[in-house]
């Protein structure tokens, strides 16, 4: 192996042996602690290390990395302190999940590190999101993000390569081309000779470094980063190695040949590189014992502090108190009387022009929303006012924006991410589920971000144009979901969710945008999340709904003047307004819920259950579910009126009455 130190100095040259022996002698003690059974899954990055380590050294401390599984150089490279690390691996207190995630599932924003999601992937949209934070700040920093060779196939790699380079996002794509993903090679993971030709694919440079050269990756790095600081844009970084040992240790090497694993053991990138120090006189053999002795005895030092750690005691409410970040709304009112007519969108469109006023680190993101002003124009004239750094087109993918927005929370930003339909929301789920509604539970870090969708029927749009999807998120801890049926709703929850710096899904429905309009006060403020409000009073049944649920309750009970009922409008899915419920149960002792999504395992379905275990002696009659029908929603209007169930709900009120 060949070793250019260029211009480094001694001191370089030596901090980053010791910056390679610390990963090494942790997993050679890690691996004994295995076989003992004193840890449980271990992924190795034996013969990987020179590529954490170079690439950790040749940046700047605040610079951000965002690692993967076989990345331990990264966390010892930022001086992570030993005992928390192993306290993390342990699932005990002193670690930095509180025990709730293992190995190195966890970020920390002291030690700029964002730690992955099983999922690989999605790490590429978090680093776009935080290159991005940093753009906008003009701070001239680069940001680093893993990938092995395997995980590039997934489309969360494509996604945030192609958003890094239409933006000119400063990040380092690292793939490390160790030749498996799992038991898979190389040659059934992808087609292309060398990542570097993917990086033409996507306008960007892309560099090729031997991976077990510390040196090489170090000076690669530091140019790179050094340009690129200067002259933002995404570089794509093909470090190739091995993987020297199982993907993880369980699974063994069986499958991998054992000329190739012989092959690599030679080009080991500490034995290499110390070879080299020796030889080139800048450290000998004391040096080397003393250094391995001191880490050593770190490393027994740090185990005996961790292993001394408790486990956590469960607390079930600490447990669900962090499901969300802290935050004491406070409701806003307006500052004056003024109020204008507006449409349902007109008022949407004013609660997000007055929080992009009211805080300068709100970024607008999603598809055609700049100067096209959206495909429901509610955005339109923003560009002008706030510019497109703020008001960003996106190229047409929804995960790496999700992530993105993830990203620019890391870096303490706020964003909205409009879909342009609720039904593309499965393009990010991922990233709503397991990152934005997670992050925070596991290790404190808040997801900012507020997805706006234009949901709902109505409109003859057919199964993808059309759906109500909100049931796929209110079983989703960490989420937040609100849905106004009514323009002065519509403003104040907006505004109410751009101030809370938790996940929010914010459902609007289409068919209102036009055909709803009231006076609606023209100052900022904001609506109380989980407070439902009632809009009648009646002691008959009471309905409870939200969204179009709303109109059509109103619709129908004005068909029936008999009846005397109350309607709850929830307003809130997530978290719903349990006593509000409970109060209308005691006064109506019958109800019925209804919703336009469909009627299986929907947002009615888990407030019956709840209605049936806290308030059975209130309720004089079966508590009824009026939903869609369980199909997928037709296209032609005959159709799509069947399916909904406005034209249901008289039915199911007066089957109710006369229990
Ligand atoms: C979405 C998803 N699919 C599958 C897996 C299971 N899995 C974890 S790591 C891995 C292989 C990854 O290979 P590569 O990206 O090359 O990284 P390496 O392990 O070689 O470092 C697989 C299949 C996963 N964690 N997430």
């Amino acid at each position: 192996m060949q070793f250019d130190r260029q211009k480094l100095s001694d001191s370089v040259l030596k901090k980053l042996y010791e910056n390679l022996l610390l990963p090494r002698l942790i997993e050679e003690k890690m691996l004994i602690l295995l076989r003992q059974n004193k840890i449980s899954k271990w992924f190795s990055g034996i013969g990987q290390e020179a590529i954490s380590v170079g690439v950790t050294q040749a940046l700047a401390p605040d610079e951000y990395i965002l690692p993967m599984h076989r990345n331990l150089g990264v966390f010892t490279g930022r001086n992570i302190p030993f005992h928390r690390l192993f306290a993390q691996w342990q699932g005990t207190l002193a670690g930095y999940t509180k025990g709730r995630d293992r190995s190195f599932h966890f970020g920390s924003r002291e030690h700029h590190i964002v730690g992955m999601i099983s999922h690989l992937g999605p790490q590429n949209g978090v680093a776009d999101g935080i290159a991005l934070a940093s753009q906008l700040r003009q701070e001239g920093k680069v940001t680093v993000v893993f990938n092995g060779d395997g995980g590039t196939s997934q489309g969360d790699f494509h996604e945030a390569l192609n958003v890094a380079a239409v933006w000119d996002l400063p990040v380092i794509f690292v793939v490390e081309n160790n030749g498996y993903g799992l038991s898979t090679p190389s040659r059934e993971q992808f087609r292309c000779e060398s990542f570097t030709d993917k990086a033409i694919g996507y306008g960007m440079e892309g560099v090729q470094v031997d991976g077990n050269n510390v040196l090489a990756v170090y000076s690669t790095v530091q140019r790179l980063a050094e340009d690129m600081r200067k002259r933002p844009r995404p570089i794509l970084l093909e470090c190739m190695t091995f993987r020297m040992r199982g993907h993880e240790e369980a699974s063994g090497t069986k499958y991998v040949p054992q000329e190739l694993l012989d092959t690599w053991a030679k080009k080991d990138p500490l034995e290499n590189y110390e070879k080299y120090l020796v030889q080139s006189g800048v450290i000998d053999e004391g040096y080397i014992a003393a250094q391995r002795k001191r880490v050593k005895q770190e490393i027994e030092e740090g185990i005996a502090i961790a292993t001394q750690e408790d486990h956590p005691v469960a607390q079930t409410g600490q447990e669900l108190e962090d499901v969300y970040a802290p935050f004491e709304q406070v409701v806003v009112a307006p500052a004056s009387e003024k109020k204008s007519e507006k449409r349902f969108i007109d008022a949407i469109s004013d609660g997000l022009r007055q929080s992009m006023e009211r805080f300068d680190n709100l970024v607008l993101m999603g598809q055609d929303i700049a100067e096209y002003g959206g495909v429901f124009k509610i955005t339109e004239g923003f560009v002008e006012r706030f510019g497109k750094a703020r008001v960003r087109n996106t190229p047409l993918c929804e995960s790496a924006i999700l992530g993105a927005g993830l990203g620019l929370s890391v870096k303490g930003m706020k964003s909205m991410v409009e879909m342009q339909f609720a039904d593309f929301v499965t393009e990010g789920f991922n990233q709503i589920v397991n990152n934005l509604a997670k992050t925070h539970w596991r290790w404190g870090q808040p997801a900012d971000v507020v997805v706006r969708m234009p949901t709902g029927a109505g409109t003859a749009a057919g199964p993808f144009h059309s759906q109500s999807n909100e049931a796929w998120f209110f079983h989703t801890p960490g989420l937040k979901i609100v849905y106004p049926s009514n323009p002065y709703d519509a403003k104040g929850l907006l505004c109410a969710a751009l101030e809370d710096p938790n996940p929010v899904m914010y459902f609007e429905h289409k068919l209102m945008y036009r055909s709803l309009k009231e006076l609606v006060p023209d100052d900022y403020y904001t609506i109380a999340i989980g407070e439902a409000k009632l809009l009648s009073e009646g002691t008959d049944l009471g309905i409870i709904t939200y969204g179009m649920g709303v109109h059509w309750a109103q619709q129908t009970l004005a068909n029936l003047p008999h009846v005397n009922a109350s309607i709850l409008d929830l307003r809130t899915l997530l978290p719903w307004d349990k006593e509000a419920v409970a109060a209308l149960v005691k006064k109506t002792s019958r109800v019925i819920i209804l919703h336009e999504d469909t009627l299986t395992g929907g947002v009615g379905a888990e407030i019956s259950a709840w209605i049936s275990e806290h308030c059975f002696r209130d309720l004089d009659a079966p508590v009824v579910r009026v939903a869609s029908l369980d199909t997928p929603i037709p296209f032609a209007p005959t159709l799509e009126d069947n399916f909904l169930p406005k034209n249901r709900l008289i039915g199911a009120i007066e089957t109710l009455l006369t229990y």
